[in-house]
């Protein structure tokens, strides 16, 4: 078998994909993720530019080669925009090799683990009594693991809060917005809003929340002894990470589980962390860490200091990511949750899957391959539309980490 062609399908169904589709000489296809939140087109050239012309003629069974020529062959290492051209190549190549096989991706990752995969949703609310509304209703809904997160009386446009309603989407089409951030009113907020989650929900149902990368490590430290009581599945993003050790003093203080990762592109991103086992979760995804192929060597590094995963899975994300990480979750023995923020029923249509929900946990199907497909004269009714994450800024007008 050859790879004959290889396109980009840019649409904008609700929010922006970038979806690769590569074609071998059998007729068969794979489907390939390269969405980069609010850094769409940069991914598109690379790979249009850079990558697709040197996969005619290649055997797409020979993956590691593949991922090997496209990682070290370009010399240049690293970075999101080239991790996630490298992942929408792998993911497609995995694809092709499944439906060429007849069998599920997670069957070519070692098989079943386990029967689903466990998954969290996100609840918000402008307020406290919202938030606690939105947990119960996801509750109802199935699901075993909430994240909530609410508007910080004083900074009410905060990251996670939803506008009317809604989901909570952050991309915007136009420039960027701006929000407001303060840590003082948030580190003073956020305790009481899980002891009221807490208190209308019980002590089964897994709670977990996003810093989104706003502390420093000494005040990390302080929310995460202030949660014990409320004992968390995570908190996550508690600091930026690019000093790996900063991690270090926030494990030193409290026993609240860590999460982190998805901004990571890469393995050595995560490298000190896992090591020295300063966090629990690693939440790197399939399209910006590159591929499978990568992930399934971070996930077996991170195994042996029992470091699970629980990877990013934004809307932001297309349901090709959706699709593989679930096949990833089913099959790797140190599977930890998935996070799952349902797509639009446009953005579903755009992307017909195999997978599905039911009572808390995601199952990708039994279809060949990832058992995504990708209508592709609907997609076109939706053109590509710029679009940027908002910015945000302390009360005083500096910029911070949004
Ligand atoms: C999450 C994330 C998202 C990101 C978004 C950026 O935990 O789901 O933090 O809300 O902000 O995916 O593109
Ligand atoms: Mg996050």
């Amino acid at each position: 078998m050859k790879i004959e062609s290889a396109k980009l399908i840019i649409c904008s169904p609700d929010r922006n994909f970038v979806t690769l589709k590569i074609v071998t000489d059998e007729g068969i296809y794979g489907l390939g993720d390269a969405t980069l939140n609010g850094r769409e087109l940069a991914v598109a050239s690379y790979l249009t530019e850079h990558v697709l012309p040197c996969l005619i003629g290649r055997d797409p069974f020979q993956i590691e080669d593949i991922w090997q020529y496209l990682y070290r062959g370009a010399y240049w290492r690293r970075g999101p925009v080239t991790m996630s051209a490298i992942a929408a190549v792998d993911m497609a190549l995995w694809d092709i090799k499944g439906k060429a096989l007849n069998t599920p991706v997670y069957n070519l990752l070692g098989g079943k683990s386990r029967e689903g995969v466990l998954v969290y949703t996100h609840a918000n609310g402008s307020d406290i009594a919202e938030a606690v509304d939105s947990v119960q209703r996801h509750a109802a809904e199935g699901y075993l693991a909430v994240r909530a997160q609410s508007g910080v009386p004083g900074v009410a446009s905060s990251y996670g809060v939803p506008k009317s309603g809604k989901p909570y989407e952050p991309a915007e089409r136009g420039l960027p917005s701006e929000s407001l951030w303060s840590t003082e009113k948030y580190l003073n907020f956020v305790p009481k809003l899980f002891d009221a989650v807490r208190k209308a929900c019980g002590e089964d149902l897994h709670l977990l929340h996003d810093v989104h990368h706003r502390l420093t490590p000494i005040e990390a430290a302080r929310l995460g002894k202030a949660l014990e009581p409320y004992h968390l599945f995570w908190m996550e993003d508690p600091t930026p990470a690019e000093n790996q050790e900063a991690f270090r003093l926030i494990r030193e203080h409290t026993v609240t589980p860590i999460a982190t990762g998805e901004v990571f592109n890469s393995f050595w991103d995560a490298h000190d962390l896992i090591r020295n086992q300063w966090i629990d979760y690693l939440r790197m995804t399939i399209v910006h860490g590159g591929g499978i192929t990568a992930l399934k060597k971070a996930a077996d590094f991170a195994a042996v200091y029992q470091v699970r995963t629980g990877f990013h899975g934004a809307t932001d994300l297309s349901p090709v990511t959706m699709a593989a990480a679930l096949h990833f979750g089913l099959a790797i023995h140190n599977f930890g949750i998935q996070e799952h923020m349902p797509h639009t029923k446009l953005m579903d249509e755009v992307f017909p899957h195999a997978y599905s929900f039911n009572a808390g946990y995601m199952y990708p199907g039994d279809a060949p391959g990832l058992g995504v497909e990708i209508d592709e004269a609907l997609a076109a009714k939706y053109p590509y539309q710029r679009a940027y994450l908002p910015i945000a800024r302390k009360l005083d007008g500096t910029l911070t980490d949004w």
